[in-house]
């Protein structure tokens, strides 16, 4: 195997890297080999929060002294605790800020489109949006649809500004969940106030105590999952529809070398929802024609393209590491970006080829890009500027034009509530179904699967191993972001598979359902989804009265932003053991690493893990569902239900 073959596991993305490589064009792959991470950084040990340091704390090589330990302090004392906390503290709140300002946009885009001032925009699903009323107590009765949906809008933004009080999606947790925050005094308050006093508390000479540190850190990102991003999503699904299965594809092979290719790459749904909507106007068509371009190939790149996949199935081109190489295909006239995981070098890669580089968001610009900014005033009037500049690019193509042959189909769209109608049926919708299977041991347990692709191990490989080992032991993953993308390149993310990578139980349920044994959920935002159905899952009962009682874990093997620190920690939280890999950031302080893997789950019945190897994380991950049977009492069906099979298979053999 060449050295180029060891970076990713997708035959797609290592012939772009041998093209980009022929092209002279440097990838993060590159730069992954020419650079280090700082030790020092990558263990939480390096504090700059004033003008004294940085100060270096590293973890000690050897065992110390207590005199060693006094020495291992930064200028004002900070000892490696309160150095790791806080710089944990500090991604959790960044995290939380990213989520939730991207929330922030939905909600004024959502009552701007109530009122009617925005065209583009309407409210689609009216269920959802009655749902919504009722959590913030807005009338309904005979009101207008406009009318609920401008008060809905109003307390959604009042979220984020809220002072005193609880944040209103908190009440969704079961009882015993919400006993627990408001026992440990978590349960967040505004969404803003909770970002901004973790900022404060880890300022220089704020809060010094690792634990309380770590406690602000856990009240800050419930505010991400139970605030920003499940208002989000919902927000989105009342904007946009709630997704329902729909066909898609995936992998670089979606893009088209007759045709203009237009990547929408970043988190916000609002401009590619529009460019969705005005791709097939006439004169947008007309003017792709007129080029000598058989039409306009929309795709997507990591979260964008999971929010119209699942909305309008929508090809996807990739997921974050493949971000650079879609452009070094040749065949991309324009790359559309908003905010997060864009990385800068796009700007470079598009260089090496014809490709425009299209920034739209107004916090988000990138040097050498071309900026032109979503307006939700004049949304359909932007979009088609958009798709006119990369009509026009079309001539501008070089002649190394490759693009890779792979493309997998894929069935996405799995809300929480499309879960629940599959499996109860429209009339009774229920996940009494799944209960059943958990508790008769078909199903084992369930995983979360979510987040990244990191540049530091093989594209897709730890995700991928990890999910299927999930699976193949019966456990029924439910995936978002980059890792869902990564399920689906391998073709987890078709009913068919179930039979093909699932384990006896799990295959049959799917197949009585027709669900995959992977199920895509959506971008990383709508990992409040999972949320939602784990507290569905709780209060259809028979698995205990608190998510922590669930067979159920989650991970994030190769997770990269400060996002995933967030959501990992809004999970731990609300009650559930989740594994990172590739990098555990607070290894600097023995402490503060137990805290969060083993003394977590004394007061909030969740805690950290940290396991890089995939098949050691999937054990992990079903040693923790095997413990949660057994309290739950379930254990013995499950052994009922092996000992069936092993006996089919007896009778089948003989
Ligand atoms: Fe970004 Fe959401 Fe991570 Fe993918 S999974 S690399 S955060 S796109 Ni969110």
């Amino acid at each position: 195997m060449s050295e180029l073959e060891k970076k990713s596991i997708d035959p797609a993305t290592i012939q772009m890297l041998k093209k980009a490589q022929a092209d002279g064009c440097e990838t993060i792959f590159d730069r992954a080999d020419a650079m280090k991470p700082c030790p020092i950084g990558a263990e939480g040990s390096c504090c700059k929060q004033c003008a004294m340091g940085p100060c270096r704390v590293p973890a000690p090589k050897k065992k110390e002294g207590a005199e060693d330990k006094a020495k291992r302090r930064g200028l004002c004392g900070a000892t490696a605790e309160t150095i790791s906390a806080r710089n944990f503290a500090r991604m959790v709140a960044a995290g939380t800020s990213a989520h939730s300002d991207h929330a922030r946009g939905v909600a004024e885009v959502f009552l701007a489109a109530a009122k009617g001032e925005i065209p583009g925009f309407r409210i689609q699903d009216e269920q959802k949006l009655y749902q919504i009323a009722m959590d913030f107590g807005v009338e309904i009765g005979d009101r207008s649809i406009q009318e609920i949906a401008t008060d809905v809008g109003h307390k959604a933004l009042a979220e984020f500004g809220r002072q005193e009080g609880e944040l209103v999606f908190v009440k969704r947790a079961p009882l015993k969940r919400q006993e627990i925050w408001r026992n440990l005094g978590v349960v967040p308050r505004g969404i803003d106030r909770e970002v901004v006093e973790l900022l404060h508390r880890t300022h220089m000479g704020v809060d010094q105590d690792y634990e309380d540190l770590l406690k602000a850190a856990a009240r800050c990102a419930l505010a991400d999952g139970w605030g920003g991003s499940m208002l989000s999503t919902e927000l989105q699904d009342v904007l946009f529809g709630t997704p329902v299965p729909v066909l898609g594809r995936i992998n670089l092979g979606v893009l088209k070398k007759d045709e203009i290719n237009v990547v929408v790459h970043g988190h916000e749904p609002l401009l590619p929802e529009i460019l969705v909507q005005v791709v097939d106007d006439p004169e947008v068509q007309k003017a792709a024609q007129s080029v000598g371009a058989k039409g306009i190939n929309l795709a997507g790149m990591c979260c964008s393209a999971n929010e119209i996949l699942m909305r309008h199935g929508i090809p996807v081109a990739g997921n974050f590491l493949q971000q650079e190489l879609a452009i070094v295909s040749g065949a991309v006239d324009a790359m559309v970006v908003d905010v997060q995981c864009e990385m800068q070098s796009l700007a470079q890669v598009a260089k090496c080829y014809h490709t425009k580089l299209i920034t739209t968001s107004a916090k988000a610009k990138i040097e050498g890009a071309i900026h032109i900014e979503f307006d939700e005033h004049n949304a359909p009037k932007v979009a088609k500027r958009i798709l006119m500049e990369s009509i026009e690019n079309f001539k501008n193509r070089k002649p190394n034009i490759e693009i890779p042959s792979e493309t997998m189909d894929t069935v996405v769209g799995f809300s929480h509530e499309t879960i629940n109608y599959l499996l109860g049926g429209v009339f009774r919708a229920s996940y009494r179904p799944l209960n059943d299977n958990i508790i008769n041991g078909r199903i084992r347990g369930i995983a979360g699967v979510v987040g990244c692709n990191n540049a530091r191990v093989t594209h897709d490989d730890p995700n991928l191993t990890l999910i299927k080992e999930l699976i193949k032991n019966d456990v029924i993953v439910l995936a978002t972001g980059c890792s869902a993308m990564t399920a689906g390149k391998a073709g987890l993310l078709t009913p068919q598979a179930a039979r093909q990578f699932a384990g006896e139980g799990l295959a049959s349920v799917c197949d009585a359902v027709g669900l995959p044994p992977v199920l895509h959920m959506g971008a990383c935002i709508d990992n409040s989804r999972i949320l939602m159905a784990a507290s569905a899952v709780v209060k259809d009962g028979g698995l205990g009265d608190d998510i922590s009682d669930l067979p159920a874990a989650g991970a994030a093997l190769e997770w990269m932003s400060e996002k995933a620190i967030a959501i990992g920690q809004y999970f731990v939280a609300s009650g559930v053991f989740t594994v990172f890999g590739v990098t555990w950031p607070t290894t600097g302080s023995e402490v503060v690493t137990k805290h969060l893997f083993e003394e977590f789950e004394n007061t909030f019945k969740g805690k950290w893990g940290f396991e890089p190897d995939p098949i050691k994380a999937a054990k992990l991950m079903i040693e923790h569902i095997d413990k949660k049977r057994k309290a739950l009492g379930i254990d013995k069906a499950r052994e009922r239900v092996l000992f069936d099979m092993a006996k089919r298979r007896e009778l089948e053999a003989a």
